[in-house]
């Protein structure tokens, strides 16, 4: 890891609240401890987008660190932004903060080279979230676009900030005081949120195979559906929760294509893609908030139904 220690990483850090990329790990070697925090690759660094609203909705204002600027595209679907990091920079995530005006699907892509593109998650937002991630996987990045499939309103898309996280080790600095560091007290601790909490599901396929059988800890039961493709099994978390991930431990009936669904009524869903599981097991970072959490199936992997043995919500609970 290169090292870095520019007082507006650290700012970077701050601005980014609770850290969600990893928990902030600190060492204490004798001599030049170093500690590892979470740096914005993307604070101030050149951008281009397809398109402005009008002159005070410049794309730079989605990397300037400040919660009251943004960038707003005209008012189509598809409209794009990128940020050059100047460098290949190992990604472990980017996160996006909305304004109303948000993006029903989106894209996220990347590039080494600004001219082979891949693409690194899709999203289906089926209502507004102020705030949505994307794993990035410490992959090698220079590039990052994000594409504005669908609009979610009759306006443009907007961005208050896009954010591009990485770790970084840094020296320890001893001559200020310890408030600048990031404080590693401001996460609470990830449990599987979901033990033992009320469930529902479209379909079981016996008795024995009942919906509370995937949230009861025990890796010896098992939910498993009817036949078909379209089949859910939801949880009630009881609680607004913080929602990091949330983890599927397969029986071999698996889903192949599926996606995460949280909600904060039951009814309103916003959905995360879950493609291409190979099975065993798949954990699937989101990032979020809410109350219910649905997996819900839409291609199966087998002839079978979808049989989970445990679905694990990693999270704390908010109110
Ligand atoms: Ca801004
Ligand atoms: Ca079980």
């Amino acid at each position: 890891m290169k090292k870095a220690l520019l007082s507006f990483t650290l700012a970077a850090a701050m601005i980014a609240g609770t850290i969600a990329v990893n928990p902030v790990a600190k060492t204490t070697t004798a001599e030049a401890a170093t500690t590892t925090q979470v740096v914005n690759y993307a604070l101030g660094k050149d951008v281009i987008a397809s398109s402005t609203e009008n002159a005070d909705y410049v794309a730079q204002n989605a990397v300037d660190g400040n919660m009251s600027t943004r960038w707003s595209s005209a008012f189509n679907d598809g409209e794009w932004f990128v940020v050059d990091l100047g460098q290949i920079r190992t990604v472990g995530s980017v996160r996006m903060y909305w304004e109303a005006a948000y993006a029903a699907e989106y894209t996220i892509s990347w590039s080494q080279d600004n001219v082979t593109w891949y693409d690194a998650a899709s999203r289906i937002c089926d209502y507004y979230s102020s705030e949505t991630s994307e794993m990035f996987y410490n992959r090698p990045v220079r590039y990052i676009k994000i594409t504005m499939d669908r609009r979610g309103t009759v306006y443009g898309s907007s961005l208050y900030e896009f954010e591009v996280l990485g770790l970084e080790e840094v020296e320890e600095t001893t001559t200020e005081a310890p408030t600048t560091e990031v404080p590693t007290t401001s996460q609470p601790t990830v449990t599987n949120i979901a033990l033992n909490k009320p469930a529902t599901a479209s379909s079981i396929e016996g008795v024995e195979y009942d919906a509370s059988k995937a949230f009861d800890g025990d890796m010896n039961t098992r939910w498993s559906s009817q036949f078909s493709d379209d089949q859910w099994l939801t949880v009630s978390l009881g609680k607004i929760c913080h929602i990091e991930y949330v983890e599927f431990q397969w029986e071999a009936a698996y889903a192949a294509f599926s996606e995460v669904q949280v909600s904060f009524d039951g009814e309103n869903w916003t959905s995360y893609r879950l493609t291409k599981s190979h099975g065993i097991s798949d954990r699937l970072y989101v990032f979020t908030a809410g109350r219910y959490v649905r997996f819900k199936g839409v291609r199966r992997a087998t002839p079978y139904g979808y049989s989970i043995y445990e679905m694990r919500v990693g999270g704390w609970e908010l109110y």
